[in-house]
């Protein structure tokens, strides 16, 4: 089993802190090169993206949650995914929007704005994907209607699934983390998502 990584990504830091939640540890291999995946793993995935877990078979599996998905059914403890029905929807939606609001939003700013994306404005593509010059200001709409969305929650909740840490808060704080370097910090007035990331960020996995 191999782990293909890119450590400044924050997609494969969700697996890695998921990982470090539940105690695994996997053979992992560097795949990043500056801004780019290095030319022989590009050839080897299909999905052109990180992470991605290969198995002992030779599966490869895509997908941050899918790969999350693969170590939570084969080492329940600590459960990251959901206790029962209701929490586990709610992990789903939690985590969904933190990837496809907050996450995609962060992305559009940072690869429709900077040189090194050109043509490459959207990763896991073969063939060139142009820059949108206003996807970069619509990106920090998104992030920013994410932020607060995520403060309301975590006005009412602990966490975004409820009582428990779960997959959503990793990739919240995954895009969290991501979109304050690239320039969209959580702004002062969501004290509730401060709060929430001064505790996700001091657990020890978060350093993964
Ligand atoms: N939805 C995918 C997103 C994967 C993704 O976009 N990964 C980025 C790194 S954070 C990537 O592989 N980028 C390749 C590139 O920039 O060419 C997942 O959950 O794994």
């Amino acid at each position: 089993m191999k782990l293909y990584d890119w450590n400044i990504a924050p997609n494969p830091r969700r697996v890695r802190i998921f990982l470090a939640e539940k105690g695994i540890e996997v053979p992992t291999e560097e795949v990043g090169e500056g801004f780019e995946l290095k030319k022989e793993y590009l050839e080897k995935n299909p999905h052109r993206t990180v992470p991605l877990l290969e198995l002992d078979d030779g599966t490869l599996i895509s997908e941050a949650p899918a790969i999350c998905r693969y170590f939570e059914t084969e080492h329940p403890e600590p459960p990251l995914m959901g206790r029962d029905a209701k929490e586990r929807a709610l992990v789903d939606m939690w985590e969904r929007k933190a990837e496809l609001e907050g996450g995609q939003g962060a992305g559009e700013v940072l690869r429709n704005g900077l040189p090194p994306y050109a043509d490459r404005a959207l990763a896991g593509y073969s063939v060139p994907i142009p820059q949108i010059e206003q996807l970069v200001e619509r990106g920090k709409v998104r992030v920013a209607e994410f932020y607060k969305k995520m403060d309301e929650r975590l006005g009412e909740a602990t966490f975004l699934a409820g009582d428990n840490f779960s997959l959503a808060d990793i990739t919240a704080l995954c895009v969290t983390d991501f979109a304050t370097i690239i320039g969209l910090p959580v702004p002062d007035e969501c004290a509730n998502l401060k709060r929430w990331h001064a505790e996700v960020s001091a657990r020890p996995s978060a350093a993964a």
